[in-house]
Order: structure tokens, then sequence, then C-alpha cells
């Protein structure tokens, strides 16, 4: 079953089950104590509740129709890096000084985990991610991101996009807050895919897209079962130290990163598809 927030033709903010072409409004009202998308996610059986609370006075709106707000209520969003192979080699390139460290991470026991934006910063489908304005080199990293409950349990399944500046990261990897965190850094949606972390990791497929003036100018793709930690190691992990009293949203790392000499422009277009969940797109803007 999938989750979203939406906004109606009505310019009212609901949360939806997604269906085939069209999105069912659920009625908050019914039960105490449930008023947001994380409310259901975080309960002993989502999808009993989701189809408990559909509003059957409410006649299914077409998907086309409603517009798709980033799945986050207070969540906090965290990342894995140097998860895959290739974002590894890349960081050893763009790194002069630092290139040990993402050979020893990638390696390591303990995974690189690092913050990555607060729900307020996150933008979702079709909304605008954002190249900072003093970077050059920029580009978008596709992840499939995990949310995870309170007592660090998967429960659902998303499409994440953790925007990168490559060359402030480089520079200095103290640097990597303000290559990774600032306005509109995190795209997450278009919803939430009910599940947990026994999930087939070698039947996903993630795809990158980039259009310049309606050409292709950056494709690539990745399996998900590139990734080198399992989904409960990334949770644990998280979790040693922190609690998360509203969940987390943690994306697992990028296994696609186009190549040196490519960087974002503004009205770039970047798709990126997971297979099982779905299409996330957003227009990039600089400044
Ligand atoms: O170490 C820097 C960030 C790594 C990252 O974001 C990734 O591998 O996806
Ligand atoms: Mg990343």
């Amino acid at each position: 079953m999938k989750l979203a927030r939406v906004l109606l033709p009505n310019q009212e903010i609901h949360v939806v089950v997604v269906e085939e072409s069209a999105v069912r409004v659920l009625d908050f009202s019914q039960v105490q104590n449930v008023q947001r998308l994380t409310d259901i996610l975080h309960s002993p059986d989502p999808t009993g509740l989701a189809n408990f609370l559909i509003d059957t006075n409410v006649a299914p709106v077409a998907i086309e129709e409603v517009h798709f707000l980033a799945p986050v209520d207070q969540q906090e969003v965290w990342a894995a890096g140097v998860t895959y192979k290739r974002s590894q080699q890349a960081r050893m390139e763009e790194s002069e000084h630092a290139a040990s460290h993402y050979d020893l991470v990638y390696s390591a026991d303990r995974p690189e985990l690092f913050f990555k934006a607060t729900a307020q910063r996150v933008v979702g489908h079709q909304e605008p991610v954002r190249v900072r304005n003093d970077s050059s080199w920029s580009v978008p990293e596709p992840e499939f991101a995990i949310f995870l409950t309170p007592e660090m349990h998967v429960c659902g399944y998303t499409i994440g996009n953790d925007m990168s500046a490559r060359d402030i990261e480089g520079e200095n990897p103290l640097y990597l807050p303000q290559a990774k965190v600032y306005n509109q850094c995190c795209s997450l949606g278009p919803w939430v895919t009910l599940g947990s972390s026994d999930f087939d990791l070698s039947s996903v497929d993630i795809k990158l897209g980039i259009e310049r003036n309606k050409e292709q100018v950056f494709s690539g793709e990745t399996k998900l079962d590139q990734l080198n930690r399992t989904l409960d190691e990334l949770a644990s992990w998280l979790g040693k130290e922190m609690d998360f009293p509203n969940g987390v949203v943690l994306l697992t790392g990028t296994g696609i990163i186009p190549p040196d000499e490519f960087t974002l422009e503004s009205g770039d277009v970047v798709t990126i598809d997971i297979s099982n969940i779905g299409q996330l797109i957003n227009p990039v803007e600089k400044g």
C-alpha cells in the first residue's frame, strides 16, 4: 500500500491512499491520536488502519489532479554515505587530502551517517531542489530511503535525492555539512510504500536521468543489492545513542554518480526511478 500527503484541487492538505489512477482521502476524525501520516506509519498495523480510515463519503480524486507534498511530518532526515563502491571511488577521486577516509569507511564496521535535513528543508515530487550559489560542481544522489519507527524498525520506503556540492565536500571533509545541508537540499517522495526490512533488495533497480533543455544529459543505473550494508544494520547504527520520538527517514547512499565534468544547472530536471516504488521528479534551481 502507498500513502502520501497531498494538496487537493480545493487547496486542502490531506493524507491519502494512492491507488493506480486515483487517491482516496483518509478521515482522521474517526480515531483518537491519529492525526498525521507518521501516526499511521508507527501504528502496529499501518495497512489495516489506513484501510479503516478511507473516507467513503469523498469520491476518489484523479492522481493527476493532486500535488504530492514531501511525505514527512516532523522526522529528521539522516543519510548513510559510501555504501556503494561507486561512491567510494568518486569520493576518493574528488578529495585530494582525505581519500583514505572514504576507503576506510567503506569497509569499516561503523558506517558513515550524517544529518541531512529537517522536514522543513525537504521538497516533494515536482518541487525544485537547489544547487548552492557558492558551488560550481553539484550533483543529485538518487537513494533508496527508509522510514524508521521510534523503535528503529523499517515501516516504509520512498525515493530520496541527497543533493550534494562535490566541490565543497572535496575541498575539505569538514565542510560536509555545508555540502549537504541547505535549503531544498533533499527531495523525498512521491509517497511512502509500506513495508519492513525483509525486502528483496535484489529485485530493486535504481535509475537516474537528468534532462537539460529537453535533452537527456546523463543517465545511469544501479541495483539495490550493490548496497554493502543491510537496512537493519544501518538502522541499528543510527539508533545506537539517539532517540527519534517522531521516527526518522534514512537515505541509504548513492550508487550512481555522474562523471566528474558534470554539474547541475538551473532548469535541469532530475528524474529518479526505483522499481516497485515509483518515480520522483524535481526541477533544479540555483541561487
Ligand atoms: O561522504 C560523503 C557523502 C557520501 C554520500 O552521500 C553517499 O555515498 O551517498
Ligand atoms: Mg548520498
